[in-house]
């Protein structure tokens, strides 16, 4: 399951400069299933390098040109989707219905949305006397996380090709095989050499040399906000463009007169899709005192259908978490759920039955939550669900804003206007409203400290352009 033992720098597999590896493993049995090399500041060096020799001539490429190889690239990855599904369910332990189609599904359909946006978007306009033109930024280090490996890829590499950016990705060291075969389908998809450069190894090395490099104009980032905050001083320091995806803490919050059973049940599948680890999971249920029991119920029965098991069987929803590291930090935060007073209703951090190998945890619910404990500030990255009480719309509102997190949020009411009223009081980049669905061309970002930037349609553009204007 070992494609390349080298870096993808200047359209060809080359050998690292840095003597290290990386090993992968799949966190459904623990075994290893392959390794990487871990690069070091001298194949940062080398594929900036790249990178920046590429860019005057990919800037210079039309856009509708640019759009084409794009479309090249969602062609490729189409065309062996299957194959990079089951790596994602091997590196990540992703149940493979998921893996198809979101995992993979959903960032064809993003390289598509990008293929057409650069076809599309008005790269120069009128203001008046003048003319503004939309440049690139320049070379892009992309620094990806594992919990969506190749979805976190394209989101930012589509839009920076469209823009006219070169880059070089960093990828995380727990899921770089998916990044291999990523690279693979832009090297199949005929994009100029040095457009594209891939670097695997580990985020203080391979990740702060790349953040620190003087040749990137822009750093783009999803991972921890600790790490978040350490790369926006860096960039904001050598005033560099910075683009910041990091941490949540979502609140549902369920306004009386919604269709209780819906919103919970929409809630206890969200919490257990990608097991738990989505950045915008919604992870707080808020719900009114007078049917707070009756929610905590159901929830806790509908936690029936989302039991752990082996992701390579049919009809599993719910695999292991990602790593050791992960497993130990989402146990941990359970047993504080229960030292700080928590209600535990579902689950526990005892590990599922059959499960003595693998990082598998019992999805869990957690009631009599109160806003101050830890469960309800700080985001654990697992199917564990909390519900706090709030007694009039005001508290609610004041819940649901009630920690350094903004990235999403769901609101449910009895109709839509007046979900949408109240999704206007919180600070949340997205807010689903009745149970909407993911939409790929509406901006995602957060508030407060889950970031800085927007990805995906024209506004994740955007983050990869820079304004000139011409005044006659
Ligand atoms: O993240 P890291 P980790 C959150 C989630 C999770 C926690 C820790 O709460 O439990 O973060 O996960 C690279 N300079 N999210 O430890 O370390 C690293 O190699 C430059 C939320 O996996 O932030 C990887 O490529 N780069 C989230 C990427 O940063 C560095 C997704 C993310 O790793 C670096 C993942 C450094 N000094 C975790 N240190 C989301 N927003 O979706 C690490 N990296």
């Amino acid at each position: 399951m070992n494609p390349h033992d080298g870096m993808y720098i200047d359209g060809a597999w080359r050998p690292a400069v840095g003597a290290g590896t990386i090993e992968v493993v799949n966190p459904a049995d623990e075994q290893v299933i392959g390794t990487v090399p871990a690069g070091d500041a001298r194949d940062v060096d080398a594929a900036v390098r790249a990178a920046r020799t590429a860019l005057p001539g990919w800037a210079a490429t039309p856009p509708a040109e640019r759009g084409k190889h794009i479309a090249a690239l969602r062609d490729a990855m189409a065309a062996r989707q299957d194959e990079i599904a089951a790596t994602v369910t091997a590196e990540l332990g992703s149940p493979k219905g998921f893996a198809q189609r979101v995992h993979t599904g959903l960032p064809i359909a993003v390289a598509g949305s990008y293929a057409e946006l650069a076809a599309s978007h008005p790269f120069e306009e009128r203001i008046g006397s003048s003319t503004v033109l939309h440049e690139p930024v320049g070379v892009v280090a992309a620094i990806t996380p594992w919990n969506y490996p190749l979805h976190q890829v394209v989101s930012k590499v589509a839009p920076a090709l469209a823009a006219g950016c070169t880059v070089v990705l960093k990828p995380a060291e727990d899921t770089p095989l998916t990044a291999q075969l990523f690279a693979e389908c832009v090297d199949a998809a005929g994009i100029p050499a040095g457009v594209f450069n891939l670097v695997t190894g580990l985020g203080p090395v391979a990740g702060q040399a790349l953040a620190e490099h003087p040749g990137v104009d822009l750093v783009s980032f999803t991972g921890s906000t600790a790490v978040g905050k350490r790369i926006g001083a860096v960039a904001g320091g050598a005033v560099k463009r910075v683009a910041l995806e990091l941490g949540g803490k979502s609140a549902n919050v369920i306004l009386p007169g919604a269709d209780l059973a819906e919103a919970v049940a929409a809630n206890v599948a969200d919490v257990c899709r990608n097991t738990g680890q989505s950045c915008n999971a919604l992870t707080r249920t808020l719900v009114h005192a007078d049917v707070y029991e009756e929610a905590v119920a159901l929830a806790a029965a509908a936690l029936a259908d989302f039991a752990p098991g082996d992701p390579t069987q049919d009809g599993v929803r719910v695999g292991p978490l990602v790593n050791a590291k992960q497993h130990a930090r989402v146990r941990g935060y359970i047993d504080k759920g229960i030292e700080e007073g928590a209600r535990l209703v579902a689950g526990g951090a005892t590990p599922p039955e059959g499960h003595d190998k693998g990082y598998y945890v019992t999805p869990t619910v957690f009631a009599d939550v109160t806003p101050e404990m830890t469960i309800a500030q700080e985001e654990i990255f697992g199917p564990v669900l909390s519900f706090i009480k709030y007694e009039d719309e005001d508290e609610a509102a004041r819940i649901a804003n009630g920690t350094v997190y903004g990235l999403a949020a769901a609101v449910w009411a009895a109709d839509k206007d007046e979900a949408a009223a109240f999704a206007r009081r919180l600070d949340a980049g997205q807010v689903e409203i009745n149970g909407g669905g993911f939409n790929i061309l509406a901006p995602f970002g957060g508030y407060k400290e889950s970031g800085v930037g927007r990805e995906l349609g024209v506004h994740g553009l955007g983050e990869y352009l820079q304004t000139k204007s011409l005044q006659f």
